[in-house]
């Protein structure tokens, strides 16, 4: 925020070039402290141009990439059914995309916060790229070397490629590796923010109640091989609640049903 003032509102500003590849508002390095959580409110007073529903696009320069952030949420505010993050994540990279021709699909748990700007949020054209590769609850490493959580960038046309996610993980974990593993085998592979940038703060919590843990996770994904291609975007079922557009996001509401 502290550079904010090199984007003064100027109602005459006239676009004639793209944005430079590395933006000179960058900082690189982020601290971040969780003491009293700001106000939407003020948060909508520092981001002055986002418009309503959450849309952004800098002033002085043509955006190079059209991207959005897709958060999957539930008990933050309402919701007791059993959670299904990757379920939630397909219904939201579905009703994106019937908004925009986004370039790149952010998909972003809701409690990690970014602490390098220089983490760009931005897709690799031949793979799916693993953003959130050092958060401090693995004390800033991977837990595992084919870990593909928290927070990832990947392009519609990637996506689809993998048949989206899968929707029959129900409950804490498992999801995520299922997602790595459909990466390979429809023949891509991972790429990753390197550990120096790709850090991230977690809001310390604890389980929710209806995220318990996945026990049938390692059973699942010893059969993803067989049933990826039909487990994913082309068998996702749902029903859509509500969507409403606020000053700084757009919330949509949806049934997921119940696990099997
Ligand atoms: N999420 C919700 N609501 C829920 C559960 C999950 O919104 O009830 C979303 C949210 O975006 C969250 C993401 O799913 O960031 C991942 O879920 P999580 O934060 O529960 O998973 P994570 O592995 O942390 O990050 C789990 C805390 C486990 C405590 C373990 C104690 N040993």
């Amino acid at each position: 925020y502290t550079n904010l003032s090199f984007f003064t509102p100027d109602p005459e500003a006239v676009k004639t070039q793209y944005c430079p590849v590395k933006s000179p508002i960058l900082v690189g390095p982020l601290t971040i402290v969780y003491s009293k959580p700001p106000s939407l409110k003020k948060i909508q007073m520092k981001n002055p141009y986002v418009t309503h529903g959450g849309y952004f696009s800098p002033r002085h320069c043509f955006g190079r990439y059209r991207t959005a952030v897709i958060i999957p949420h539930r008990n933050r505010e309402a919701g007791n059914g059993t959670f299904n993050r990757a379920k939630l994540l397909n219904i939201g990279v579905r009703e994106a995309l019937r908004l925009d021709n986004w370039d790149c699909l952010i998909l972003h748990d809701v409690d990690l916060v970014p602490e390098n700007d220089y983490n760009l949020y931005v897709c690799d054209e031949y793979s799916p790229k693993h953003l959130a590769s050092a958060m401090d609850k693995f004390h800033y490493n991977l837990p595992y070397w084919t870990y593909f959580g928290g927070v990832s960038a990947i392009t519609p046309d990637q996506y689809m490629r993998i048949n989206g996610f899968p929707n029959s993980y129900w409950g804490w974990g498992g999801e995520d590796d299922d997602i790595a593993i459909r990466v390979r085998l429809s023949g891509m592979s991972i790429s990753r923010t390197p550990l120096s940038v790709g850090r991230y703060k977690m809001v310390m919590h604890s389980r929710d109640i209806g995220n318990e843990e996945n026990l049938k996770r390692h059973n699942l994904l010893s059969n993803t091989r067989r049933t990826w291609r039909e487990d994913g975007m082309n068998s996702l079922v749902f029903s859509m609640l509500s969507r409403e557009e606020t000053p700084l996001y757009t919330n949509i509401t949806v049934d997921i049903g119940n696990p099997p």
